[in-house]
């Protein structure tokens, strides 16, 4: 059921004339109610993500029983009187939900429960993403581009991606920025240095903690990484803080990452949009075709350039066999879950 709760219209005539030169851009969020959705519903309407002059629609999708929070969630954005948010529609209907979708932020799915190993999580949130898959197929529009937040992320876009066949394959990422992010805060804490300082910081695999955050590319002002902290701190303790930090977010706040997951899930778009600065990558969970000698047909973390909203993995680097290990390792791990979920692969 589509539930229109309203429209803004709190602007000027001379806000008006300018906003209708840009197009809104339609933008669906799914767990709209849940944690990350409160952090990132708020930097998407203030314009962090897609820019400070360009309009949004924000279609909204929850669950039966969350849709009573959705509302509070869009009281809250109608009361911050954002100029950016041309509308806010929600619904507990992907079909819904996905029409004309451009930019879907997949944060929706079921959290881990006690007792629920990766392998459990895997299997009840599948189906939610063939359903997800399936509507915005049918019902997004020719520019969609979609970041799946909701884990096991990777796999989870692989299943949208499976479900959605007249969707260019490419449009389907995953988020690792967050691991990224993580990785670069680690640095700055080693270094005393400022994020903007730390470039090529890559992040290769799957997001779960066999990922690689590979610092021998990584760069501090020009430098090497690898030439200003040992070996020994960066096959240490930097890759385990980094593959243990969302353990340590939730034993320290009783609740688990959410502001810093979506400001980078606001990373991953608006770097998709506006592209990578020239010397600098990002990391994005892509379908991978073989680059590297890893297997084709996953959705693996590589460090990717991005221009005129294209993105494209970086090539040539060179890897240690140890470094080749850990990234045979993560790809091993994504084709078990690949196996698990084959029956939702058509
Ligand atoms: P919450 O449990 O607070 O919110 C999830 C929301 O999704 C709930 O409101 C729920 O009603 C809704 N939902 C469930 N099934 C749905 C469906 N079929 N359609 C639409 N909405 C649905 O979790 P939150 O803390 O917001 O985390 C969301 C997801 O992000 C989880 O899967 C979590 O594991 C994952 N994360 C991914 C990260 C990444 O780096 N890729 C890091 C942060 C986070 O752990």
């Amino acid at each position: 059921m589509l539930n229109k709760v309203g429209t803004c219209a709190l602007r000027t005539p001379a806000e008006e004339k300018d906003r209708t030169m840009t197009a809104p851009l339609t933008v669906s969020v799914t767990g709209a109610a849940g944690n990350i959705g409160y952090a990132l519903l708020f930097r998407l309407a203030s314009g962090s993500c897609f820019g400070p002059d360009q309009p949004i629609r924000l279609r909204l999708l929850e669950i039966p029983p969350a849709m009573g929070a959705l509302e509070g969630v869009v009281m809250e954005l109608m009361d911050s009187a954002f100029p950016l948010v041309h509308s806010i529609d929600i619904s507990d209907d992907p079909n819904i939900a996905f029409e004309g979708c451009q930019r879907a932020f997949l944060v929706g799915s079921r959290p881990r429960t006690a007792n629920m190993d990766r392998a459990d999580l895997i299997k009840v949130n599948g189906p939610i993403f063939t359903g997800q898959g399936r509507a915005l197929n049918d019902h997004a529009a020719d520019d969609l581009r979609v970041i799946v937040v909701g884990n096991p992320c990777n796999t989870n876009a692989l299943i949208a991606m499976h479900s959605a066949p007249d969707v260019p394959n490419e449009r389907f990422t995953a988020m690792t920025r967050l691991d990224q992010n993580r990785a670069i805060g680690q640095i700055c804490g080693k270094l005393d240095c400022q994020a903007s300082d730390v470039s090529r910081m890559g992040i290769w695999g799957n997001h779960s903690n066999t990922m690689f955050p590979d610092y021998h590319h990584a760069r501090v002002n020009g430098r090497p990484l690898t030439d200003l902290v040992s070996a020994d701190w960066l096959a240490g303790e930097f890759l385990q803080t980094v593959a243990t930090r969302g353990k340590a977010i939730i034993n320290a706040r009783g609740a688990s990452s959410a502001a810093s997951a979506a400001s980078a899930a606001v990373d991953h778009m608006a770097l998709w949009e506006a592209g990578t600065a020239a010397d600098d990558w990002t990391s994005m969970a892509v379908p991978s075709r073989g680059e590297y000698g890893l297997p084709e047909g996953l959705i693996y973390s590589f460090p990717v350039t991005v221009t005129g909203g294209e993105y494209s993995i970086v090539a040539g680097l060179e890897h240690s066999e140890t470094a080749m290990t850990k990234l045979r390792a993560t790809a091993d791990e994504l084709v078990a879950e690949r196996n698990a979920v084959a029956e939702l692969l058509g």
